[in-house]
């Protein structure tokens, strides 16, 4: 008994013992390290439920990176000293003739380049040398390079973004890239207040094949201006962060709404570009772009453009409409789109463009038109002492300044950025033959209570005219001699109280 039941023990080891062996693949089947690389992919441990599957693991992030050419743009300045830090602040004390050259010059240590492959693929595939020619193409349909020969616009992605933002950015953009740009390759411009690191460049230059620029934000463009009361500003940010308004009590958020409301395009490298696509990291697109929105917007005059069209939250904009219509009043200026701004008192309905996403003309945003309105609002020192958001600014000069066909509603393009989701309807989709995949079981916000867009489909051309701004100041000055002779709970929510009061 003994004997047999040694022998079935001995047969089961046996027959188990192949099994494993044959999944596990013989050595000479295994990949072998090349010279290019100096570990094996499939030893590589699989990305953890922790780091969500999709972000590399502080290990994987410490291995170093294989490096991509980063270049020196051409025309600008190409030697400098050790330390860039103290560079830049004899730069910047220094007598220039023009702000272009200073901003230039105290940028140009922390601007870098990388060549796309596919500008370089593009080029080799019109070569005459029929071999090369051959191989571009194949490299193209390799790589997914889309060969792109039409004319194109003069256009540049614009992405402001943190070192921090990298894994969020990356998939914004691959989505970017698969959906509209593996097709059309537009350059990426992208800039912070602080240098890009190293990381931060290898790896976005590594998730596109288009052209890619680093810079820095010149000073000019992101601090407090000197008509700015420091302390009182502090006191600002503080009141709004007890009074719980998001973002309320950063000096950071301010420099940015500041920034893309009246600096973003002045940056001396967006100095010969005509259009912008903003483009922020975490945002997703749900539908593929078969053509080319920048051509679409200059073919069509188009001059703004948005998706999402939602209420601002009042307590970041306390005084912005009141010192609109003063700018109005001052400048003589009339409009026909400022109505689709306007509640039924005179007062501001809060709606705005969600800036997030913007297609839009940097050369519009560059006429003394825009910049009067930006430098009034400056000088009124909303920015800091509220909360003003590029998004409304941008909002109320296209109402002040465009008329509606210059504003153009991208349904088409499916997008979201937070908790706010826009996706054309069914019928959009099946009518346009859009390709989309758009998430399941998520509210377009179109249908929600807070969206504009209604009213924007709605809005007809109606001329505002100087009498009506000063009408609208008059109710305006009429609720504030009644809100002040209201008894007010806490000197803290007056402005609050003021504004929920003037909305009725
Ligand atoms: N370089 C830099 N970029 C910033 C800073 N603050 C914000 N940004 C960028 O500016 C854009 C807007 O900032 P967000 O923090 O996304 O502001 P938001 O969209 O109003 O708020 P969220 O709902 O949190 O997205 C994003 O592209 C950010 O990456 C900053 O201090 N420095
Ligand atoms: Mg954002």
């Amino acid at each position: 008994m003994l004997a047999i039941a040694l022998f079935y023990m001995f047969c089961i080891v046996l027959i188990s013992k192949s099994a494993i062996q044959q999944r596990i693949p013989s050595k000479t089947t295994m990949p072998q390290p090349t010279q290019e690389s100096d570990d094996f992919a499939w030893k590589r441990p699989a990305p953890t439920a922790a780091s969500g599957g999709l972000n590399p693991s502080e290990k994987d992030r410490q291995r170093p990176l294989p490096k991509l050419p980063l270049t020196r743009l051409p025309g600008w300045p190409t030697e400098f000293p050790e330390n860039l830090t103290e560079h830049r602040e004899q730069v910047l004390q220094r007598h220039w003739p023009t702000l272009h050259d200073k901003h230039v010059a105290e940028i140009a240590p922390f601007v870098w380049h990388h060549r796309g492959i596919a500008e370089e693929l593009q080029e080799k595939a019109q070569s005459p040398d029929r071999e090369e020619s051959e191989w571009a193409y194949r490299e193209m349909a390799r790589l997914g390079v889309v060969p792109y020969y039409g004319e194109r616009a003069n256009a540049s992605f614009v992405v402001l973004i943190r070192n921090r933002e990298l894994d969020e950015f990356r998939t914004s953009m691959r989505q970017l890239e698969d959906r509209f740009n593996r097709k059309y390759h537009y350059p990426y411009l992208f800039l912070n207040d602080e240098p890009f690191s190293d990381e931060f460049m290898q790896m976005v230059a590594a998730s596109t094949t288009s052209n890619v620029t680093f810079a820095l934000i010149p000073r000019d463009h992101w601090s407090l201006p000197d008509f700015i009361d420091e302390q009182r500003a502090e006191r600002a940010r503080k009141q709004m962060a007890a009074n719980n308004v998001i973002y309320g009590g950063s000096l950071s958020y301010r420099h940015m709404c500041r920034f893309n409301s009246g600096f973003f395009y002045k940056h001396p490298l967006l100095r010969n570009v005509d259009w912008y696509w903003r483009v922020e990291p975490g945002v997703d697109f749900y539908c593929d772009i078969d053509y080319d929105p920048f051509k679409y917007m200059a073919e069509n005059g188009k001059l703004y453009s948005f998706v999402i069209a939602l209420k601002e939250l009042e307590a970041t904009v306390p005084t912005l409409w009141e010192h609109t219509l003063k700018y109005m009043k001052e400048r003589n200026v009339t409009s026909e789109l400022l109505q689709y701004f306007v509640g039924r008192t005179g007062n501001y309905n809060l709606c705005h463009f969600w800036s997030n996403f913007e297609i839009a003309s940097l050369n519009w945003l560059r006429t003394p038109e825009y910049q009067s309105y930006f430098e009034y609002l400056d000088q009124a020192q909303g920015f800091f002492m509220e909360r003003w958001g590029d998004a409304p600014v941008h909002s109320l000069a296209a109402g002040l300044l465009l008329r509606r066909d210059q504003v153009h509603f991208f349904d088409d393009i499916a997008y979201r950025h937070a908790e706010i989701t826009h996706c054309p309807d069914t019928t959009s989709s099946v009518e346009l033959g859009l390709k989309c995949q758009c998430p399941l079981g998520v509210d377009n916000f179109d249908n929600h209570s807070d969206s504009c867009l209604p009213a924007w489909k709605s809005y007809e051309p109606n001329t505002w005219s100087l009498k009506d701004t000063e009408e609208a100041l008059r109710l305006m000055r009429l609720r504030k001699i009644r809100f002040m002779n209201q008894e007010p709970r806490i000197v803290a929510d007056r402005r609050r109280w003021y504004d929920v009061f003037a909305g009725i």
